[in-house]
């Protein structure tokens, strides 16, 4: 590879001298003494920074609102917001224990550079960038532009990401980059953007609490996301919760009914709904022909969707199903929920669809108690769907229309010929652009490839096959840090401000009460700095902090549906405590909640939200002779969060999940292969096998077994298989058998 100076090195060397040693400004900016909605009360001007300030936590879509307790501006504590609309006071142990992800001799303090013995070496920021620089920019003249591609994620600010998506796509001249999101939410941002128009999670909290009935779908809540559990506690109308999910989950007992349904099989369960609501004649007509299409053939579509058919498919019975129908139709309000369950699905698209259908027909759209609501996965899922620049450009527009990218350009004051016009390839694509190599460098930002992405013998392999692979991580030990060329340390939640995006569209700031360790930097700083030494840093000239950024963010929202025009700045945010999208006025930006679609009108050209629909197909790996159990993979426990980068570092944490893996096995199941809780076994599927404890519980049904995702070893065992509609990964199902020494299984 040849090594080139980078362009403007002195400057760039002493914007560097000044961002690192000044340490990125002021720890407390002006922003955290404002006397906010919530949390700070009267803080006069210039007072010493021994005060609260607030937050919205950087782990899940939840959105909790934390008092940050300072001292001299640093936090020393938190607790929950009491007066914030999501939380109300709650924190899960993540968030009470959020600031001891940033206290770790695992953070990345300097960047690390692989030297020729193959070891990665310390180095200062000049070096790093100098390296990230001549590397891609080698590859990309080599191979073409599109030989480089990035990997972001739904776990930094919005303004990160559009500085990121903005950086590469149009300064870099990177074609491909997708990110976590796709893992996660690929689907439910598909059916909506298809069945509404755009992709708009209709709900808002207090729906939880005023419906009559509260479907979860593939949601384990209590564990997932326990403070919108909370929300359901609180309900005021007697709902009955219906859990709908293979496996008996904390959730799943503590509801009013669980319907342990066969894994994927929910599209044939949902249309069984369908069929029995539309033969009762229990749907609205005049909600369908005034607002919606295509109810007509989805009714055909149906027809053969019997109950004795579709509960049967279901492994349900038939009085099952008429009884949920019953249910929704002898109540004024029905709210369906869906997570991972739904969206990690070859077929998850349509199954999405199948419950936006379900709301449709029977309009729990749109009014209080109601919705099609998928519930969002990560501190910022929501952000990274509308601004993450992968598939969507800026602001849920479309790389291949012309307007688009035209307003755009004229929102970022950047030339249109820089915007491609072409989405990106999505992340199974560009993994498999690795493997012909099409894609030969690798910027990672935010997430752990090395552990989450399906099917890991071969993903492992694809990373070593990379010619330049760069992580941005707060760790330096990361599964994918550690097989990098080039760690980039960055800083993490409280360390760094901007805005975040939660599951009810609710934005709110994070802001900087702790200094990053060492030489680590926001992603933001290092976005900017990796702008200066590429040379592309003029095009992102007016963006000198994250709330620059913001300005453009609101400029590209205006008259989208995610329109954010009244939120001026962060102060306007900081002193109204949050606000939902759209937020076009100052009424709306002190409403305390909103859900869409209240007047029947959807984003389509013809204000309809249509009806779509396919037959179910086939499980391709169902469990055979040779593999005769279905895996389940999934969330473990409250205190555990993905790869456990953040969520090992505390140790009140680490005693509330087991440290190693596990694997839950039906008792019938553990008879058979003489199992019992506490041996070690072996799970194997065709693609590798690993060992992990027994646990025998019926919370699995018999020929199932769960494995929660927190373990590295678990995606060894997975199937890459996607939807074809969102190319999001079917994490939940796989063929694997045991093996133990005294096993009657069959091997
Ligand atoms: N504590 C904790 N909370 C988290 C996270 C974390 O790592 N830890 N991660 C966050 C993120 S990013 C996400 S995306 C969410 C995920 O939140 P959830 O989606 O609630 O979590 P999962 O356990 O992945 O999957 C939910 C359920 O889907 C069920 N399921 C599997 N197959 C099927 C099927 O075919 N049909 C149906 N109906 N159900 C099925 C599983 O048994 C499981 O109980 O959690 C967020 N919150
Ligand atoms: N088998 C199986 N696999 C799954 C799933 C499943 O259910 N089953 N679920 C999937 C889902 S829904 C998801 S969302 C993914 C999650 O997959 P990942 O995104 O790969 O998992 P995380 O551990 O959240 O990785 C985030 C990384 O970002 C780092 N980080 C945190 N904050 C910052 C920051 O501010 N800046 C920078 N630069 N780095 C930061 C963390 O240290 C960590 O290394 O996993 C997917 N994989
Ligand atoms: S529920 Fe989610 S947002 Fe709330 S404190 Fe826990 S992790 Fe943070
Ligand atoms: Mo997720």
């Amino acid at each position: 590879m040849t090594t080139s100076t980078p362009p403007q090195s002195v400057s760039l060397a002493e914007q560097i001298k000044s961002l690192v040693h000044q340490r990125e400004g002021r720890l407390t900016r002006e922003l955290l003494l404002q006397p906010g909605r919530f949390g700070l009360g009267k803080v006069p001007a210039g007072a010493a920074p021994d005060a609260t300030t607030t937050a919205v936590c950087g782990y899940c879509a939840t959105g909790c609102g934390l008092n940050l307790h300072l001292q001299q501006g640093v936090a020393t504590n938190l607790t929950p917001s009491t007066d914030y609309p999501v939380n109300l006071g709650m924190a899960c142990p993540k968030g009470w224990e959020a600031l001891s992800a940033l206290d770790s001799p695992d953070r990345a303090t300097t960047p690390l550079l692989r030297d020729a013995s193959g070891q990665l070496r310390p180095v200062d920021w000049e070096h790093a960038l100098e390296a990230f620089c001549s590397q891609f920019k080698a590859i990309q003249a080599e191979h073409g532009p599109q030989s480089v591609a990035f990997l972001s994620t739904g776990q930094i600010p919005t303004e990160e990401l559009v500085m990121l998506g903005s950086l590469a796509k149009f300064g870099m001249g990177v074609i491909h980059g997708d990110g976590n999101t796709r893992q996660c939410m690929a689907t439910a941002a598909t059916a909506y953007k298809q069945s509404f128009g755009f992709d708009a999670p209709p709900q808002t909290y207090a729906d939880f609490e005023e419906s009559d009935v509260i479907f979860l779908i593939g949601a384990n809540l209590c564990v997932g996301h326990p403070i919108m559990w909370e929300r359901v506690l609180r309900n005021r109308r007697g709902g009955k919760v219906v859990v709908v999910d293979p496996r008996r989950t904390e959730t799943a007992q503590a509801a009013w009914k669980h319907l342990a349904i066969r894994p994927k099989s929910d599209l044939a369960f949902l249309y069984g709904l369908a069929h029995v609501l539309i033969r009762e004649g229990w749907v609205d007509r005049e909600f369908i022909d005034a607002h919606t299409t295509g109810f007509d053939d989805f009714a055909r579509h149906v027809e053969p969707f019997t109950p004795e058919f579709a509960a049967a498919a279901a492994g349900l019975d038939e009085l099952q199903l008429l009884e949920t129908a019953e249910l929704i139709h002898d109540h004024e309000r029905t709210s369906f929920w869906w997570t991972m369950g739904v969206n990690q699905s070859y077929e998850g698209v349509r199954t999405a669809q199948a419950i936006i259908n379900l709301a449709l027909m029977t309009r729990n759209i749109g009014r209080p108690g109601t919705g099609a609501n998928s519930i969002t996965g990560q501190c910022n899922a929501m952000g990274s769907r509308l601004f993450s620049n992968t598939t969507n450009l800026l602001g849920g527009r479309r790389f291949e229309d012309e307007g688009d990218r035209r307003d755009v350009a004229d929102a970022l004051g950047i030339p249109v010929e820089r915007i491609p016009s072409h989405p990106s390839w999505a992340y199974d694509q560009i993994v498999e652009g690795i493997r012909t190599g099409e894609i030969r460098g690798l910027w990672v930002i935010a997430t752990n490839p090395a552990h989450t992405w399906i099917n890991q013998g071969d993903t492992r392999e694809l990373l070593d096959k990379l010619d330049f692979l760069v992580v941005q991580d707060m760790y330096h030990n990361t599964d994918t840090a550690r097989v990098a060329d080039l760690v980039l340390p960055a800083a993490g939640w409280g360390e760094k401000e901007g805005t975040f995006i939660n599951t009810e569209r609710r934005l709110g700031l994070i802001k900087k009460v702790r200094r990053a360790p060492g030489q680590a930097l926001a992603d933001f700083t290092i976005f900017k700095l990796i702008a200066a030494a590429w040379g592309c840093d003029e095009l992102f000239a007016r963006w000198n902090c994250p709330e620059d950024v913001f300005q453009s963010i609101r400029d590209l929202s205006r008259g989208r549906p995610c329109d954010i025009w009244a939120i001026t700045d962060y102060r306007t945010l900081d002193a109204a405590g949050s606000a939902q999208w759209p937020c076009t006025s100052e009424e709306q930006l002190h409403e305390p909640e909103r859900r869409l679609f209240a007047d029947g009108r959807f984003y389509h050209d013809d204000q309809r939200a249509k009806f779509l629909f396919d037959p179910p197909t086939p499980m391709p790996e169902p469990p055979d002779a040779d593999y005769p159990l279905l895996l389940l993979t999934g969330r473990g426990a409250v205190s555990q969060w993905h790869t456990q980068t953040r969520t090992q570092k505390s140790a009140v944490l680490r005693k509330l999940y087991p440290q190693s893996i596990y694997v839950e096995i039906n008792p019938a199941d553990a008879d058979v292969a003489s199992v019992r809780t506490g041996d070690r076994i072996t799970i194997e599927s065709r693609r590798g096998a690993v060992t992990a404890t027994a646990i025998v519980t019926a919370v699995v049904q018999p020929g199932q077994v769960f494995i929660p995702m927190h373990y590295e070893a678990t995606n060894r065992l997975t199937l890459p298989h996607f939807d074809p509609h969102s190319r999001q990964p079917s994490y939940k199902d796989c063929a694997v058998r045991l093996r133990t020494s005294r096993s009657r299984l069959p091997k």
